[in-house]
C-alpha cells in the first residue's frame, strides 16, 4: 500500500540549497554596500529565522542603530531580497546545486507508481523553478501536482499553514501523505499539519529535536538498502499506520555519502 501522496521541502531537502543561499545573500548585501557578511556560523545561527526577507529583518533588528538610520533599510528589505533571489535563481539554474542522494531516484519511483508529488516550502517559486529546471529538465515544475510557498500563506514554516494549503489543495488527508524535511521548523510545521514526517538533516540542521519525526536519517538514498526507496518508505508508512507506537524511527542512517560530506564541511 502506497500513500496518495509525497510533500517535500524544498531547501535542504530536495537540495542541500542553504550555502547557495549564503553567498547570494553576501553577494547582495555587497552590492548594497551594507557591509555585512553573514559567515557560516552566523548563517547557521540565523537559520532559525525561516523566510529570506525576515531573516535579514531578523540581523537588521540585531543592529544597534537610531531609529531614523533603521527605517530607511527596514523599508529596502524587500529591494535586496528580490537582488538576492535573482542571484541565487542564477546560481542554482547552473546545476552549481544537486539534488541530495536519494532524491531524483524516489521521485521518479513514485512518478512511475502513479504516487502524486508536491511541494511546500518557505522560499520563492522564482528559486523552485531555478532548482528543479536544472536537475529535472525544462518541465520540471509539472512533476509537481502542487507547490505552495512561503509567500502563499500568512505564516510561513514552523506554522503548519504551508502543509495545509499543499494538503488543501490536493484534496488529501494527512494520513494519506508523507511529508520530507530537513529542520526543526519544517518538521514542526508538517507535523503540526498532521503529517508522518521523513526528516534527512543537513549539516545546517543537524542536532535539532527531530522526536516528533517518523523516521530521521542522513538521506533518502539510506532507504535503498536492496529494495526500491519508494517500496521499503511504503512498508514504514503502512507499518506505522497498524502499530500503535511509531516503530519506524531510527533507522540506521546511512554513512554520510560523498556529497554530504562536502556539504558538511561546507558548512
Ligand atoms: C528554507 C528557508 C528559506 C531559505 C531561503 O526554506 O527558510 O528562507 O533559507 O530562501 P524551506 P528565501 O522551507 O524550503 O526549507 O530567501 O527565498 O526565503
Ligand atoms: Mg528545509
Amino acid at each position: 500500500m502506497f500513500p496518495k501522496v509525497l510533500i517535500f521541502d524544498v531547501d535542504g531537502t530536495l537540495a542541500d540549497t542553504e550555502e547557495a543561499h549564503r553567498r547570494s545573500f553576501n553577494q547582495t548585501f555587497d552590492h548594497f554596500g551594507l557591509g555585512w557578511h553573514w559567515s557560516a556560523s552566523d548563517y547557521q545561527r540565523l537559520l532559525a529565522v525561516t523566510g529570506g526577507k525576515e531573516r535579514i529583518a531578523a540581523h537588521l533588528d540585531s543592529l544597534a542603530l537610531p531609529a531614523d538610520e533603521r527605517a530607511p533599510l527596514q523599508s529596502a528589505i524587500a529591494q535586496w531580497h528580490a537582488d538576492k533571489t535573482v542571484r541565487y535563481a542564477q546560481m542554482v539554474a547552473g546545476g552549481a546545486v544537486p539534488l541530495r542522494p536519494g532524491v531524483a531516484q524516489l521521485l521518479a519511483e513514485a512518478r512511475a507508481a502513479g504516487v502524486r508529488l508536491a511541494i511546500a516550502t518557505t522560499t520563492t517559486r522564482a528559486n523552485i523553478d531555478a532548482l528543479l529546471s536544472a536537475h529535472l529538465g525544462a518541465h520540471a515544475a509539472d512533476t509537481f501536482e502542487v507547490i505552495a510557498c512561503g509567500d502563499m500563506v500568512l505564516a510561513k514554516k514552523p506554522a503548519p499553514d504551508v502543509y495545509e494549503l499543499a494538503l488543501r489543495t490536493l484534496g488529501v488527508d494527512p494520513p494519506q501523505a508523507i511529508a520530507f524535511e530537513d529542520s526543526v521548523a519544517g518538521l514542526s510545521s508538517a507535523v503540526g499539519a498532521g503529517l508522518w514526517t521523513v526528516v534527512t538533516p543537513t549539516c545546517w540542521t543537524e542536532g535539532g529535536d527531530f522526536s516528533t519525526a517518523a523516521v530521521v536519517m542522513s538521506d533518502l538514498a539510506a532507504l535503498a538498502a536492496g529494495d526500491p526507496i519508494l517500496q521499503t518508505l511504503a512498508r514504514l508508512w503502512s507499518g506505522a499506520r497498524t502499530a500503535d507506537s511509531p516503530e519506524n524511527r531510527g533507522l540506521p542512517a546511512s554513512t554520510p555519502s560523498a556529497r554530504d560530506t562536502a556539504a558538511a564541511a561546507r558548512c
